[in-house]
């Protein structure tokens, strides 16, 4: 933060440029075990989470990133009953999960307690899901989770930061097959799988091991002001080599829509998956 203003650089990850957002105040800083934790009061996007200097999430657009990584995975199951979340402390993702009646347990690990902590203070609408009867929280690594979960979970969500620091492990071949391991025989996952504009190396790698591990692996995306670029994608794969996951297999009345969700709808999740061309070819 520097004259009023905060601003997301990163060498690596996005060079020669960033997010910029004023500042209105700071509402809370510390050093967690695992990373630099700040959460301040913008004066037009309202509360933002930033974890290691990187955006994870502003009241204003979470709706975006958070409906879309829950909806078009829960939405390409056919009974989901199970579902967990790895990563996602902001509770943004249970909140999506628990609006589906078929759900009986929704489960959520991530390795940083201080930001399970820091968003029920600061971001209420996103962590109300944590005191939902069907929510069980665990914090811990996610890929340590999983080795202990057998053929246990319908739907899993991997809401989690880039792969620097802490979630490095959860972009590799190996996490996908866990994955696979910890998921029924229909079983449907959604990763965080970073920008077009700026990680099609990443993606491209994603989506091969993906493939190589599940028999439906597929690109879609996102529009949100404040990831880098703004937009940002997501794996989304099932075991079932005959799923579609492009078009809902369920979906509620336009009525219903309007009144669960802010940015998905079926059609959205349609559209989701249409790629440019220089995308399109890059992930062939
Ligand atoms: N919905 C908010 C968006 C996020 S949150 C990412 C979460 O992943 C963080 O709460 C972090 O503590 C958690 N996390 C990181 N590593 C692990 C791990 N190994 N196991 C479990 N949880 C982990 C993502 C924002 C994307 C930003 C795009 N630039």
């Amino acid at each position: 933060i520097k004259d009023g203003w905060f601003r997301e650089i990163s060498d690596t990850m996005w060079p020669g440029q960033a997010m910029t957002l004023r500042v209105d105040k700071v509402l809370h800083h510390e050093k967690s075990l695992y990373q630099d934790v700040l959460v301040f009061k913008s004066t037009d996007y309202g509360n933002v989470l930033v974890l290691d200097n990187v955006i994870q999430a502003t009241e204003r657009d979470e709706f975006s990133y958070q409906e879309m990584i829950t909806h078009l995975a829960v939405n390409s199951h056919p009974d989901p009953k199970r579902v967990l979340v790895i990563g996602g402390g902001d509770g943004g993702v249970l909140r999506e999960i628990v609006k589906h009646d078929t759900v009986e347990e929704a489960w959520l690990c991530d390795i940083d307690e201080a930001v399970i902590r820091v968003s029920k203070k600061y971001l209420p609408e996103m962590s109300k899901s944590y005191e939902h009867p069907k929510v069980k929280t665990h914090i811990g690594d996610g890929f340590k989770f999983l080795g202990d979960y057998k053929n246990y979970f319908d739907v899993i969500i991997t809401d989690s930061s880039d792969p620097e620091g802490p979630a490095e492990s959860l972009f590799k071949k190996s996490y996908f097959e866990l994955l696979s391991g910890a998921l029924t025989e229909k079983g449907v996952i959604t990763t965080q799988a970073e920008s077009m504009w700026l990680h099609l190396p990443i993606i491209t790698e994603l989506k091969k091991d993906c493939q190589e591990v599940f028999p439906v692996a597929e690109y879609a995306f996102t529009t949100i002001p404040t990831y880098p670029s703004g937009q940002i994608g997501f794996m989304v794969c099932s075991k079932d080599k005959n799923a579609n996951v492009k078009v809902p297999l369920r979906s509620v009345s336009e009525d219903e829509e309007d009144r669960l969700y802010k940015y998905y709808n079926k059609q959205v999740h349609e559209a989701s998956f249409v790629l440019p061309n220089w995308v399109k070819n890059a992930l062939k």
